[in-house]
């Protein structure tokens, strides 16, 4: 339908906004303000093939103006915004060692902290592969009035309020989810809006992709090796082999997980006993998200999200996805007595 009216986040947060009479738009307006941080990243990464053009990084270009680094330029912008937002009173990066609380009177009496990954799997910056920004949003557990305090930024992932990423791929697109489900925006490039075109996103209760690093397999535990024999065994009538897809980009691969259906996995081996992957700002986002979809997320013993975290960069192993091919895995994983 050709007529069909473009819905942009902003006119979507503010109608969802309106279903809750006591909801103060705040968190819509913080959604705006990540919006616009990962507008600015955007217009960068569509760059990044440029660069000996434009310049390499650390050196100065024609305008005089020096490059930077995409992921730190994509942090300094996620900080600068939001410390300039009336919403945001402080944030935690995976750039950043220490949380930044910030000091000024607005922010004292901010509800909000933000906890991101300003570009996850910038690796893949070279390949021209997607890439993403992952963000959490907790409600501040410390007083209004003061700067927000470590404990704000440590709540475990069943206290946040909204959660998502936004994905720079072949198009780039916001997806979020609040309590009530989770739903995707693409970027209009020729109006610069994230227009909702994925509505009510729903994570397939069963898939037929299996992703993982599997050249980590020597490091595997018998019971992880088991599991991935079961992904390869020939059964037909059961929808098996599944296909292995793994692009080694957090992102883009939870994006084809949440959208195909399938489980992702990045469990713990024998050099990464914690797994690779933090819990506060890529585990916990992702399994909020995953979780108002309809799937599961758990790091092989219990629910992600109810890990209380103790330090700001801690890691843990993950099974995230379609909610049966991760009850699967888990069978395996988590149950000696399964293995055969
Ligand atoms: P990064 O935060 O340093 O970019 O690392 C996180 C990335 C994830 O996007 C991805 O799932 C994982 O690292 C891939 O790791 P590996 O190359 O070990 O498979
Ligand atoms: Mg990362």
């Amino acid at each position: 339908m050709a007529s069909r009216k473009l819905i942009t986040l902003d006119e979507f947060t503010i109608e969802e906004t309106r279903k809750f009479p006591k909801a103060t738009g705040e968190l819509s307006a913080l959604l705006r303000d990540i919006s616009l941080a990962s507008k600015m990243i955007n217009k960068q990464v569509r760059k990044a093939g440029l660069v000996d053009i434009l310049g390499k990084h650390g050196a100065t270009n024609v305008q005089g103006e020096e490059q930077m680094k995409l992921d730190v330029y994509s942090n300094d912008t996620l900080i600068s915004v939001l410390k300039n937002s009336a919403d945001c009173a402080g944030v935690a990066s995976e750039e950043n060692d220490n949380e930044l609380c910030f000091d000024d009177s607005f922010s004292h009496d901010s509800k909000y902290v933000v906890l991101f990954d300003p570009l996850d799997g910038s690796s893949n910056i070279d390949v021209n592969a997607p890439i993403g920004t992952i963000f959490a949003i907790y409600r501040r557990v410390s007083p209004l009035g003061k700067p927000v305090t470590k404990e704000d930024f440590l709540q475990p992932g069943n206290k946040l309020m909204a959660a998502g990423y936004v994905i720079y791929g072949s198009s780039t697109m916001m997806v979020y989810a609040t309590r009530i489900g989770v739903n995707g925006f693409t970027l209009e490039p020729s109006i610069g809006e994230f227009c909702l075109s994925h509505p009510d996103i729903k994570c397939p209760e069963k898939g037929k992709i299996y992703s993982v690093n599997q050249g980590n397999s020597a490091k595997y535990d018998d019971r992880l090796l088991a599991y991935l024999g079961y992904c390869m065994e020939n059964k037909k009538e059961e929808g098996r082999p599944y296909s292995h897809r793994y692009i080694g980009s957090m992102v883009a691969d939870m994006h084809r997980t949440l959208i195909k259906g399938g489980i992702f996995m990045y469990p713990a081996d024998s050099s990464s006993p914690k797994g690779k992957l933090r819990l506060q700002y890529e585990c916990n986002p992702m399994a909020f998200l995953i979780e108002a979809a309809g799937g599961v997320a758990s790091d092989g013993k219990g629910n992600i999200l109810d890990i209380i975290p103790t330090e700001l960069h801690q890691r843990t192993p993950i099974f995230i996805g379609s909610k049966s091919m991760v009850n699967k895995a888990l069978e395996f994983v988590a149950n000696k007595e399964t293995v055969v």
